[in-house]
């Protein structure tokens, strides 16, 4: 963002105590408070950036209404914790319309304030009349967002360098395996609010260990070997964890940026465990790592233009990454530009990188059951983008329903279209199943070959195994509590060969199996044991409400069993090791 010379010397802003940010964080299940389907996903993207503590670089605009500091300070902490995940850090607009003083100016304080105060059907909450903000808030807001958006500090080599630590180096780790856990069935579980995960042993049902993670945790991957553990937070902190010692812990941590989302490690022949990479919102960047110790070797920023209309985005977010087996490749997805950068490892000083046009704004996804293409959501344009990483080319950009949000999506063999990959949406209740074997079956391949009917919008997760026959989807963000706190399921033998499909799934009420007392208990994330004959859901509530993790038997549909322990607070995703580790989904 270019600053316009007219502008007032700048100033820094003092920062703020981080713990403000985090508590607002943690009302996150709570969150879709305006009851309306088509906001589902403004309060799923609209989360509390991790940054909000952080000193910023800021330019007062002089034509702006005028603001005190402590006005302008407090009103940056509001748009960084409700609207900076729609419209942007630097307001750019990505989910939600630009915000750029240009812009803002223009419309003035009275048509702004009217905005934020009543909402718009494009999916602008009513910050005012659902009680959010009072009008003075919106008041504030109003003007706030007419100054020049400030500018987060960059973070780069020394930064992360700084935040670099090995706990227990490499000669002092064990050599072999010391505990006698299964660890190929052990569990990772994102214990979001408390900055934590549980490691949970798929086979005793009981806790290993709670390991302290980055703030607001969110994903977890597993090395190529299965030995380490990468878990990333929101504030861009990545912890390395040796599942070989006698009780996993924590061996190697760093930042790689203010705040992340996504961590993937180098999987091809000869790079087992060599590498690690992860991705940043802020700055928008992905670093390589080495995978035992974590010490940064590589920065490679994502700014550039976008793929539609050919602009500049200042901040193109890293989204999914994954890493290709057969090649030293990291699949890295940048989500504003809406292009999949294929970068080739073996030559960090001499880094190839093939970037493929896809469209915007890429988020999750995952591998067809080959591991040769790569299938991710494409998710303001309702599409999901395949790449073929053999030719390093986009193989299709498939037509699907509202707002893709696959996870990494569930691969099986469909009675009629042969081998599908699946995926849920967030905007509405169809299931998308994409034919993905273009060698036998190439006239499904790349194309919507069925719509299942769900249950209703709001889904995040959808999960199958190569054992099972079944195909599972929650409805996490759905408005109706009998929707979101129950999961659908899917007989894959008796699926028709009718376009939208009429095959009713199975409901089963999660939450009600849980037997918690009050509580938002949102059904999060189906995930497979190692044998491939339990299905794990998280029945999510608020911080301070009880939450746990309900194991259904996959072949009857029955309630196996309920992991319940005072310290499963805010438990979301939750990653097998053999599962996460191969690829299994
Ligand atoms: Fe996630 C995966 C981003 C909110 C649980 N989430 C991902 C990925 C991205 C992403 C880019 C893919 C990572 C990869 O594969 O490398 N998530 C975001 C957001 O930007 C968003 C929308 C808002 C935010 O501010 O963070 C967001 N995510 C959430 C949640 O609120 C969820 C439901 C609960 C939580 O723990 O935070 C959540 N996201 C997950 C999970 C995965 C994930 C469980 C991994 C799924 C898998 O099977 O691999």
């Amino acid at each position: 963002m270019q600053h316009k010379s007219k502008l007032l010397p700048s100033l820094i802003l003092t920062a703020l105590p981080f713990a403000i940010g985090i508590a607002n964080v943690h009302a996150a299940p709570e969150a879709p408070k305006q009851a309306h389907g088509s906001k589902t996903e403004v309060a799923y993207g609209g989360a509390a950036t991790a940054m909000t503590g952080e000193q910023m670089h800021q330019n007062i605009n002089p034509k702006a209404p005028p603001m005190t500091e402590a006005e302008f300070t407090k009103a940056r902490q509001i748009y960084f914790e409700r609207c900076a995940g729609c419209h942007g850090v630097l307001r750019k607009g990505a989910t939600g319309k630009p915000l750029t003083s240009d812009l803002t100016l223009e419309k003035g304080t009275e048509y702004l304030k009217a905005f934020i105060k009543y909402g718009s059907p494009a999916g602008m909450p009513n910050w005012g009349t659902s009680g959010e903000f009072d009008d003075a808030t919106v008041d504030l807001m109003a003007r706030y967002i007419q100054q020049e958006p400030p500018t987060p500090p960059e973070f780069g080599m020394a930064e992360m360098k700084k935040t670099w630590k090995v706990i227990v180096p490499v000669d002092k780790r064990p050599k072999k395996k010391m505990n006698k856990i299964n660890i190929e069935n052990l569990f990772s579980v994102t214990l979001r609010d408390t900055g934590e995960i549980a490691l949970i042993d798929g086979d005793t049902k009981k806790i290993v260990n709670i390991i302290k993670t980055g703030y607001a945790v969110h994903i977890s991957r597993v090395s190529e070997s299965g030995r380490y553990l990468f878990v990333i937070g929101r504030d861009g902190k990545i912890n390395l964890i040796d599942l070989w010692m006698e009780k996993p812990d924590n061996v190697a941590e760093i930042r790689i940026g203010l705040e992340a989302r996504s961590v993937e490690t180098s999987k091809a022949k000869g790079y087992e465990d060599k590498y690690a990479v992860a991705g940043a919102y802020w700055p928008p960047q992905f670093t390589i790592m080495k995978g035992d110790t974590l010490e940064p070797v590589k920065i490679v920023g994502t700014r550039g233009m976008t793929v539609d209309t050919q602009e500049y985005h200042p901040e193109p977010r890293v989204a999914s990454i994954v890493a290709n087996t057969k090649k030293p490749e990291f699949v890295v997805n940048v989500k504003e530009t809406g292009k999949i950068m294929m970068v080739d490892y073996s030559d960090l000083d001499n880094l190839k990188t093939t970037t493929i046009n896809a469209a915007p704004f890429l988020h999750d996804g995952g591998w067809d059951s080959t591991k040769r293409y790569f299938l991710v959501a494409a998710n303001q344009s309702n599409k999901i983008a395949v790449v073929d990483t053999v030719a390093d080319k986009l193989a299709g950009l498939v037509e699907v329903g509202k707002i893709p949000h696959p996870g990494r999506g569930a691969n099986f063999n469909h009675p009629t279209f042969g081998p599908v990959w699946a995926t849920g949406h967030l905007g509405d209740d169809s299931i998308a199943l994409i034919g993905t074997d273009p060698a036998k079956h190439s006239q499904y391949a790349w194309k919507m070959v069925q719509k299942l009917t769900g249950q209703g919008g709001g889904s995040l997760f959808i999960k199958s195994h190569p054992k099972s026959t079944n195909l599972w989807v929650d409805t996490t963000l759905n408005p109706d509590e009998s929707i979101s706190q129950s999961v659908i399921v899917y007989d894959i033998a008796k699926m028709d060969n009718k376009a939208v499909s009429d095959l009713k799934g199975e409901v089963l009420p999660i939450a009600q199996w849980a037997n918690l007392g009050e509580g938002a208990k949102r059904i999060v994330q189906p995930e497979y044991n190692l044998a491939g004959d339990e299905v794990w859901f998280s029945v999510w509530s608020a911080k301070d409400k009880e939450s746990a993790i309900v194991v259904v038997d996959d072949k009857t549909r029955k309630l196996k069993t309920v992991i319940k322990d005072p310290r499963l607070i805010t438990p979301t995703g939750k990653f097998n090791v053999h599962n996460t580790q191969k690829d299994v989904y």
